[in-house]
């Protein structure tokens, strides 16, 4: 038979997947400047995938603990810096996750820069990962374990006025302390990591969490991957069938 004739005995719908891997779960990167709004992006995109088994993993749970010396001069530490986490850690937890295995997460505390000792958040396996953090996009070999990137991308005064109000609220700051943390350390990492980072997103996300659009939007193609993610359950030998139906 012609190549179109066996073109169109396929079944009617296009799948890419890794054939090593059939029944990964779909990782998400959520990124973008401090107090952007990624976290209530990521809450948004949580709420209307509730059909599915999903689990939000923080970058910020993979900041090192400071060492003394780091503490006694805690105004001097640079937490915008890619060195400020684990990211061999975050790696280990991302491939346990994706492998099916559950993960204890460390929890960190923003009060006292301290992992805390014996404490862990127990993540299972699941159908969808988000991972949300500052830096998520600057380590290639986190960018890869991603099926979809998105940068949150709102105006820097915005995020400040933000900054200030969650800092002093939320994790016991002064306003003084926080506005010289940012200007040392918060605003040139975001020009020298953070946002030159933005060109490995698939997806911009003007003004964060206001975007009801764009959430729209991202949860219908998350809807429809994850349909495919199902096809290669019920069909895991059927695992490369890419543009090849046709009218
Ligand atoms: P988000 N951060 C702290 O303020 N204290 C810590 O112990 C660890 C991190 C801040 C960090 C960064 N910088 O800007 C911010 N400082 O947490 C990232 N200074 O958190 O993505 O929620 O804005
Ligand atoms: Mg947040």
């Amino acid at each position: 038979s012609s190549p179109s004739h066996f073109r169109s005995a396929l079944p009617p719908f296009s799948l890419i997947s890794d054939p090593a891997a059939p029944n990964q779960p779909f990782v998400i990167g959520v990124t973008g400047g401090t107090a952007s709004g990624k976290t209530t992006v990521c809450d948004m995109i949580i709420q209307q995938l509730h059909d599915h088994r999903i689990v939000l993993v923080n970058q910020d749970s993979f900041y090192r603990g400071l060492t003394p010396e780091e503490l006694a001069h805690v105004q001097e530490y640079n937490f915008d810096h890619p060195d400020a986490f684990d990211t061999e850690q975050m790696l280990h937890c991302i491939d346990t996750l994706k492998s099916g295995q559950p993960y204890q997460v460390p929890i960190y505390d923003f009060k006292t820069h301290q992992r805390k000792a014996d404490a862990f958040r127990q993540v299972n396996a699941c159908d969808v990962i988000i991972l949300e953090g500052i830096l998520l996009f600057h380590d290639s070999r986190v960018r890869d374990l991603m099926n979809m990137k998105i940068f949150v991308d709102t105006d820097a005064d915005v995020r400040l006025a933000r900054r200030i109000r969650r800092d002093t609220v939320e994790r016991g700051r002064d306003v003084d302390s926080v506005l010289e943390q940012y200007a040392k350390f918060v605003k040139p990492a975001f020009d020298d990591f953070v946002l030159p980072s933005k060109k490995y997103a698939d997806v911009i996300i003007p003004r964060g969490g206001d975007n009801h659009v764009a959430v729209d939007l991202i949860v219908q193609h998350i809807h429809t991957k994850l349909g495919q993610h199902d096809l290669c359950k019920i069909y895991p030998n059927v695992f490369v069938i890419q543009s090849t139906f046709q009218i």
